[in-house]
């Protein structure tokens, strides 16, 4: 070749140019290209080159324009150009490693490009503030395109999901997951809103209830936590209902495993329930605090400061106002408003309620309650006399042998049961509510759904109590969904490819999950029989544990008593089991709970799985901050780079022999030898090469991650020794 430089430069000058055309498409930007140094120098002393660059270029931006007003680019404050990109999916990145997604999901976050694929998997970056991507017009974007043609969007999951019910008749679910405070509420807001618009809810009262079930559930399962200010202190599955031809016809609410402990005590910095302070600030304003019985001075269980906020914060009241409306909209009548206000109210009294000990000469356990303010104002609300109320917390029937014996309950123990009454009394209103708004937008005809599934997120406080593990439990099953699902579906290809599957390798975290379900030596087993012993106690429960979970996910700490550590998938957590045994004996036993989960995951796995996986860019609640190490982290642990992982681990690149032969041609054949784009071509390059450990499919040729940057590496070598050549033939260096 070296013989006729003329003739070879010419099929070089051809070959760079393919080359340039392949980069240009991929990233849509002329400064990026100019800015390869490569490119740069031999651009500056080409003159033919420049030309050819100067024409490509316009061909870009001509064939962009085009683009932007097929999609009637919409300007808002900070425009956002509708366009779509190669970027926009990890999946085409050539090379992935932590460093370069995080990188590349940094520079999009800069650009408030806060969505992202990974294959089918949505990656959503909180914004932290308002973005103005959720109008109208850009649901009519999100409408039944191609999702290549717009950019990674919430509404294209929507869609997608939506699609794929229509097309398929098939139901689907959309499974939100990600720490507290990552965005998975806001998330399931959108989709909701998304789905009402594509479900032409032609009936406007319709689509309306449906928006509101949301906010009317999280007024009452919502709550200020440390980390977010409206966090979800319990699991939602919300399913629409459509008819066959895609028309939405009404919802069904699930909830799973609500937070009850926070309505009798909180965490420093964090607040109760939502409700309680709407219903106090919109009860104060519309003066009838007293028609409720509640003391128009220091709201009861709530802080005296916050009764200032209460009272002087038009937020609560507009919040009341919002929630008296949702309540009508969706159909509840009067009567069952008033019912809930006042059973909310009962609640707030009963925490009033204080107890003394009776002390005479025989009996030293008795309590009563000095001051019958608050027992008579929740008794009264809830429709029964004082006395029976006094007499439920302060005394206990237990039988046994067949006699009925009275016994008195010490302050502490009076104490106990009133807590106990407050929880149980919240617990069964929420369910209540819960009941009636399925009830009332019960679908009258059969047809298909979408799910949407809204947990809270995994959690780690400083102290971490039973909460937090049935909260990291459920988390821990999510994740093992979204594994099963990708190794599936990565198994699947192998398959239709002919390539034995068993290649695939990844880890789970199902020893982590069996550690906690297996009967019966399972850990929430073990804790259930222990809730059984009347005299087990903190300490006979973690001896316990001990004694029998024998696995590298589960410790006791040396020196922190009454502790445990596990190592869930998104990190260590150290439990406090202080209280547990009287929790778990509280709620259902944990294993009917982890039933009930495991339930709602089967019936998802019937379902189509399309997943959204939110990551919290920083601590701060920050607008514009990236911080790496968190989002590294979530990274890893949401699976992301596990996906990534099980990409390397396997044959994580496949290439149609044709796109094979046409990318590598150059390293077996002549450039002006063009050969045919045959599975046999495509074996001469990759033996060429000397590459080991590839597999061919039925049209694919199946790489190893390092084989494509091999590959890659040797191209590049080649290409620069040509330049050398072609610099020297023409003189530059010479
Ligand atoms: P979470 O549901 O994932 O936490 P949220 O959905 O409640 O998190 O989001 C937390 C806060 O982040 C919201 O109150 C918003 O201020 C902000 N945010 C999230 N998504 C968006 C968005 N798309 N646009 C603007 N702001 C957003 V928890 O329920 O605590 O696990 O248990
Ligand atoms: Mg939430």
């Amino acid at each position: 070749t070296l013989r006729n430089p003329e003739q070879w430069c010419r099929s070089f000058n051809h070959f760079i140019g393919q080359c340039l055309i392949k980069d240009f498409e991929a990233r849509p930007s002329v400064t990026h290209l100019l800015e390869h140094p490569f490119i740069k120098q031999v651009h500056d002393k080409d003159v033919a080159l420049q030309q050819q660059l100067a024409a490509l270029i316009q061909e870009q931006q001509e064939a962009g324009c085009k683009t932007k007003t097929k999609h009637e680019r919409i300007n808002t404050r900070k425009t956002l150009i509708i366009q779509s990109c190669p970027d926009d999916d990890l999946v085409n990145l050539e090379f992935l490693d932590e460093e370069i997604i995080i990188n590349h999901l940094q520079k999009r976050y800069d650009e408030l490009q806060v969505y992202t694929y990974v294959g089918d998997i949505l990656i959503a970056l909180n914004p932290f503030q308002n973005l103005s991507i959720y109008s109208p017009q850009f649901s009519k974007l999100y409408h039944a395109v191609k999702r290549v043609d717009n950019p990674p969007h919430i509404f294209a999951t929507a869609d997608a999901a939506y699609r794929g019910m229509v097309t398929f008749c098939k139901d689907q679910c959309i499974i939100i997951s990600g720490e507290s405070g990552a965005g998975k509420t806001e998330s399931a807001h959108l989709i909701v809103q998304h789905l009402t618009f594509l479900g032409k809810a032609n009936n406007r009262t319709l689509r309306e209830k449906i928006l509101q079930v949301n906010p009317l559930v999280e007024a009452f399962g919502n709550a200020c936590t440390a980390i977010n200010d409206n966090s979800s202190r319990f699991g939602k599955y919300l399913e629409m209902k459509f008819t066959l031809t895609g028309a939405v016809i009404g919802a069904k609410i699930s909830e799973y495993l609500l937070e009850k402990s926070r309505v009798i005590k909180q965490a420093t910095g964090e607040k109760n329930f939502h409700i309680f302070y709407y219903i106090y600030a919109g009860l104060y304003h519309e003066d009838k605090l007293k028609t409720y019985r509640l003391p128009d001075r220091t709201p009861p269980r709530l802080h005296r400061k916050v009764m200032q906020d209460i009272v002087s914060s038009k937020l609560y009241k507009e919040q009341f106002d919002a929630i008296q409306e949702g309540f009508r909209n969706i159909g509840f009548t009067e009567e069952e408003v008033t019912s809930v206000y006042r059973i909310l109210s009962a609640i707030l009294n009963t925490g009033n309620i204080e107890f003394a000990a009776i002390t005479s000469q025989h009996q030293t356990d008795k309590s009563e309650v000095p001051n019958s303010e608050a027992l008579e104002n929740a008794a009264s609300l809830l429709s029964i006399g004082p006395e029976e109320l006094q007499e439920a917390l302060t005394s206990q029937c237990v039988v046994t042998r067949g006699e009925t014996i009275i016994r008195t309950n010490t302050v502490d123990k009076a104490t106990d049961v009133r807590d106990a009454m407050s929880k149980a009394l919240y617990g069964r209103l929420f369910s209540w509510i819960v009941n009636r708004i399925n009830s009332l937008l019960h679908a009258a005809e059969s047809g298909m759904n979408v799910g949407i599934l809204d947990i809270f997120g995994f959690e780690n406080f400083k102290k971490n109590s039973f909460e937090q593990l049935c909260i990291n439990i459920a988390n821990e099953q999510i994740q093992f969904y979204f594994n099963q699902h990708i190794f599936a579906l990565e198994q699947m290809e192998y398959q239709s490819e002919g390539v034995d599957a068993s290649l695939v390798e990844y880890e789970d975290n199902r020893p982590i999950l069996d550690m906690f379900l297996q009967k019966p030596m399972g850990l929430l087993s073990l804790m259930d029989e222990e809730s059984r012993f009347p005299q087990a106690t903190d300490q006979t429960l973690v001896d316990k544990f001990e004694d029998n979970l024998r696995c590298k996910y589960f410790w006791i700490p040396k020196r922190v008593e009454l502790c445990f550590g596990i190592q869930h998938y998104a990190g260590k957590v150290m439990y406090n089991v202080d209280g547990f045994l009287e929790k778990n004996r509280d709620t259902l036993p944990a294993d009917i709970v982890v039933y009930s989960l495991m339930d709602l995951l089967s019936k998802m796995v019937v379902g189509q799985p399309h997943f959204v996986r939110c990551i919290k860019p920083n601590d701060d609640r920050q607008a514009l901050r990236f911080c790496k190490e968190r989002v590294m982290l979530q990274l890893r642990y949401t699976g992301i780079l596990e996906t990534v992982n099980i990409r390397r681990q396997g044959y994580s690149h496949r290439i149609l022999f044709e796109e094979f032969v046409n990318r590598y041609y150059y390293l077996a054949f002549r450039a002006h030898q063009m050969p045919e784009t045959s599975k046999e071509n495509a074996v001469a390059i990759l033996e060429r090469a000397k590459l080991k450990d590839w597999v061919l499919g039925t049209t694919k040729v199946f790489l190893r991650y390092y084989h494509v940057e091999q590959l890659n590496l040797l191209l590049r070598e080649v290409i620069a020794r040509v330049v050398v050549i072609q610099a020297y033939t023409k003189g530059w260096l010479g």
